[in-house]
């Protein structure tokens, strides 16, 4: 594919759209398009669909170029999917708590990638868009994320042609994005154009410089969604209603599952548990705590437990526990 015939910018250089009221705006299960956030590094683009093409190439028998025709005569599959931004990669220790939860829909990857015929060696994938422009004062570098070969052979991880009943916007990666259910944002490239079968990780910016976590003994490369849960209802600094019953609620997720949520309304000096849902898919979960206040001022806090048994730092951390303060008079 030609990227100059048929990719148009539509905004050049890095771009965050949030909803006003941050998280407290995201009261239902499914987040519509608008509440989403939107991120992208170096630009925003338009493509012309009919012009579109997947390249697939790198370590399987037959490299090919699939039409979006192609793309949608395969079996459609639908994941329901937190979706989450790690942060900036510029300050990965800071919480932004850019979430929603979508309904992907579109083909497998995992059935274009056997049709195409796997070599034995290949033990990564690596995806590209088709934007190009600047980032962090790196030019023209596009943006490669990479998976290990068995998360991309996943069933849930979607060549995704639709969101929450409707075709891909521009915006959000159309016509063909990649969706990688429980990992973050980040691996879910836009305006998907190419994907390489590799015997390592991807060599490009996204890969190496940014998005690897430092860990006590080396670092860990942004894949999957560490716990996490945010208070929805009451919103910081609401005034509620001394002695009368409120129920405070949220959504709690990882890739893993949470199997527990904890609210805290002493300032995080002691927990109790809290009603959770199960999980759909790789959706976010419900959680609900009934609580009385008393007057004054109150620190209500979330924290929640994966199926690990990992939890959540109380700070410097993309996913630090969160709290709100009330006021009850
Ligand atoms: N091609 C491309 N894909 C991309 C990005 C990008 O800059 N370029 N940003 C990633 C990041 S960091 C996130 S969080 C998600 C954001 O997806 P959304 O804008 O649909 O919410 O897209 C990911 N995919
Ligand atoms: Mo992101």
């Amino acid at each position: 594919m030609k990227a100059s015939d048929t990719v148009r910018i539509t905004h050049a250089g890095y771009l965050l759209q949030v909803p006003d009221r941050g998280v407290h705006a995201l009261t239902e299960y499914v987040t519509d398009d608008e509440k989403l956030f939107i991120v992208t590094h170096m630009a925003l683009i338009e493509i012309d669909p009919s012009a579109w093409c997947l390249r697939v190439d790198g370590m399987v028998r037959r490299p090919c170029e699939i039409t979006l025709e192609q793309i949608l005569s395969l079996p459609q599959y639908e994941v329901t999917s937190v979706h989450e931004c790690a942060g900036s990669p510029l300050t990965p220790l800071e919480a932004k708590r850019r979430v929603g939860n979508v309904v992907w829909a579109g083909p497998r990857l995992s059935d274009v990638l056997h049709a195409c015929g796997i070599e034995q060696e290949a033990s990564y994938v690596w995806s590209e868009g088709l934007e190009w422009g600047e980032f962090a004062g790196i030019q023209n570098q596009p943006f490669v994320k990479d998976l290990p070969i068995e998360k991309a052979l996943a069933p849930e991880v979607l060549l995704a042609v639709a969101m929450n009943g409707r075709p891909l916007r521009a915006e959000r990666g159309g016509p063909v994005r990649l969706v990688v259910p429980g990992w973050y944002g980040t691996n879910s490239v836009k305006w998907l154009g190419r994907i390489t079968l590799a015997g390592t990780r991807a060599p490009g910016p996204y890969t190496t410089r940014f998005y690897n976590d430092l860990t006590p003994t080396g670092s860990r490369p942004v894949w999957q969604i560490a716990p996490e849960c945010v208070v929805v209802s009451p919103a910081n600094n609401d005034s509620v209603t001394s002695d009368r019953q409120i129920c405070i609620e949220g959504w709690a997720w990882a890739d893993a599952g949470v199997i527990r949520v904890e609210i805290s309304v002493d300032g995080r000096q002691s927990w109790a548990e809290a009603e959770l849902d199960e999980r759909r898919d790789f959706g976010w979960q419900h959680f609900r705590f009934h609580w009385t206040p008393a007057a004054g001022e109150h620190q209500l806090s979330c924290r929640c437990f994966d199926a690990h048994g990992a939890g959540q730092p109380d700070a410097s951390a993309r996913n630090e526990i969160h709290s709100v303060v009330v006021s009850a008079s």
